[in-house]
């Protein structure tokens, strides 16, 4: 799905701001069709946020089900003759919108955009009512799951992820307008021979016109030009994407109906290949090697909610302590965050929103363990057919929103689902080869969790890459750094002796509390955290197999409440309000000082 854009040809017009809000506790917004109205006893919300917080009220933090956000606009005038778009980044977990009450779309998995044509329903220079109900309830259905608690005081969302519900219109949400005949969408896939970029295009148009395709430079100068709606264009003298550098392209597209213009877009695009050889992760033939986080869309006040500010600072963040890459754990992340790896060449390992499809997991890291062997999780009763079907549609959004992005080079289908199970597996290999149909360019994988050990695990055979995510010295051997050392040196000898490929750590950590010090080794200490993510590098230093360390977490972040949670997770390498505990300063020394994206040696 393309992003929307202004240009010669576009118009866009951002629905930003203050919008009315309620939440619906008792669940009866749809039937007294709240749309047909302005929205009664409504407070003023912020777009883009996540509702939560913004608030003092404990009540609207812990809501479950439906709220309703409502707001009105002009539509230009001049938008006359011209087909008119709603489109929402994203609405956690599900939505339905209506226009001027009438509904137009709705929409299930919260972190994906979704669009209707209104053009019907709309009058330029007249205003215009655009209404959303969004529920965040999860369910056996939804990606991520969860489950309803009824008590007498109120329905109760539980979930298994370790991140805190945060639901609404977290991302910007904007009408525009092209043409009646428009392009549609545009898959571009790269490669190089020696000096001359090669760039595949296929664009799918809807209406009746002429494609042609030009390649224009950074600098705006034209490279290279085609016809036709799909095609290969050769750049010459080509700069490559690069980890670091992230030099783009243009690939502008015109439509035209006799010899006139009539829709263009502008399709950023870089140079680059990825390629999983043996153990090495090459990008342009080159290893790479992953030095970065599991992040969180997270933040106090807004939650989840899209703002450039912070996003720019945790940007700096990464580059002040020398990371190259890092995992959109554990969902997409704004399409803003996105442009922003893309054009400053950080590395990404997107990963769906599927995260604790794994009903053992309490019970594993508590000493219940598994039950009968049978799989708990992926079960017609639990996570069945129509979740594994919701899976995929989240499998083929994510890639149809990110395909074009050269900072992608994974795509992760889940984090630490169960895989020790042949239901597990039989579960898993339709969903690689949803995603490989969909790009069959970049590396598929998914993240392994600690119970379901080398040897045990059934997926990662599936799997291009090896990512694990393990707590030697936290969640075993807590507090026994040697130990800890012995029994994760121990697991990566078995990985590399059952998979030739390339290892990448994409979690491993230990809660601390900033500010909390000692000299005996205690938990929860920043010198425990410091001491125990060091010794961990320098066993990932003994194997060259190891392609990639991404700590977690890059920074504190709100969950759930539990017994294992402070206000939160605090494994970040900096505080909730991005202030470094002294891993940080640990991890920059070491990052710093490796030449390019090669491997660090201690
Ligand atoms: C994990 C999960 C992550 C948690 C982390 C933890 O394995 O992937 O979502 O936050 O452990 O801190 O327990």
């Amino acid at each position: 799905m393309l992003r929307p854009q202004e240009n010669a040809h576009r118009e866009l017009k951002s629905l930003v701001g203050l919008w009315k809000f309620r939440a619906d506790a008792d669940g009866v917004g749809r039937d007294q069709e709240w749309q047909a109205a302005p929205l009664a006893g409504a407070i003023d919300m912020p777009v883009p946020s996540s509702y939560n917080e913004i608030t003092a009220d404990p009540q609207l933090y812990n809501h479950v089900g439906d709220v309703w956000y409502q707001t009105t606009t002009y539509v230009p005038r001049g938008w006359a003759d011209r087909r008119i778009v709603l489109r929402f980044d994203s609405a956690t977990h599900q939505a339905t919108v209506w226009v001027n009450g009438t509904e137009v779309m709705s929409h299930k998995g919260g972190y994906l955009p979704f669009e209707a044509d209104v053009t019907a329903l709309v009058t330029p220079g007249e205003q215009v009512r655009i209404t959303a109900a969004v529920d965040n309830r999860l369910d056996w259905t939804t990606i991520p799951p969860g489950w309803l608690e009824q008590t007498p005081d109120g329905a109760r969302q539980k979930y298994f992820q370790d991140f805190f519900n945060f639901a609404g219109l977290h991302r910007p949400v904007h009408l525009y307008a092209t043409a009646p005949a428009y392009v549609d969408d545009v898959t571009v896939r790269t490669d190089y021979d020696g000096r001359t970029g090669l760039v595949d295009y296929d664009v799918t148009v809807v209406g009746e016109g002429e494609v042609s395709v030009a390649v224009l430079d950074a600098e705006g100068n034209e490279v290279a030009s085609g016809t036709g709606a799909s095609g290969r264009v050769e750049i010459p003298e080509v700069r490559l994407w690069q980890p670091g550098v992230g030099y783009r392209y243009d690939l502008r597209i015109s439509l035209a109906r006799d010899g006139e213009v009539v829709d263009s877009y502008d399709q950023k695009f870089g140079v680059r290949t990825v390629r999983v050889v043996g153990t090495d992760f090459l990008i342009n033939d080159r290893p790479f090697y992953f030095r970065g986080f599991g992040m969180h869309e997270d933040h106090h006040v807004f939650g989840k909610g899209q703002h450039d500010a912070s996003m720019v600072h945790d940007y700096n963040l990464l580059k002040w302590i020398g990371a190259n890459s890092f995992r959109t754990s554990h969902y997409p992340y704004s399409e803003e965050n996105m442009e922003y790896a893309d054009a400053h060449g950080i590395v990404v390992i997107d990963e769906t929103p599927a995260v604790g499809l794994n009903l053992g997991i309490m019970g594993g890291i508590f000493g219940g363990g598994a039950d009968d062997g049978k799989s708990q999780t992926f079960r017609p009763e639990r996570i069945g057919e129509a979740g594994q079907a919701q899976h995929a549609q989240e499998i083929r959004e994510l890639i149809a929103r990110d395909k074009n992005r050269p900072s992608v080079v994974i795509w992760s289908i889940a984090n630490e689902p169960e895989s020790e199970t042949q239901e597990a597996a039989d579960y898993f290999r339709p969903l690689f080869d949803v995603a490989r149909e969909a790009d069959p360019t970049r590396p598929v994988g998914f993240v392994n969790v600690m119970l379901a050990p080398a040897g045990a695990c059934k997926v990662t055979e599936m799997a291009d890459v090896v990512m694990v995510n393990r707590y030697y010295g936290w969640y075993v051997d807590s507090g026994d750094i040697p130990s800890a050392m012995r029994h994760l040196r121990a697991e990566i000898t078995k990985w590399t002796e059952i998979e030739e490929k390339p290892i990448i750590f994409t979690e491993f950590g230990a809660d601390t509390m900033a500010g909390q010090h000692g000299l005996m080794g205690t938990m929860w200490t920043e010198e425990y955290q410091y001491d125990l993510m060091k010794a961990t590098l320098e066993v990932f230093d003994e194997f060259p197999q190891v392609q990639g360390e991404q700590m977690w977490n890059f920074a504190d972040f709100q969950t759930s409440a539990g017994i294992m949670r402070l206000d939160g997770n605090k494994k970040g390498a900096f505080t909730r309000d991005r202030r470094p505990k002294a891993v940080a300063h640990m991890l920059r020394k070491r990052w710093s000082a490796v030449e390019g994206d090669a491997k660090p040696t201690h």
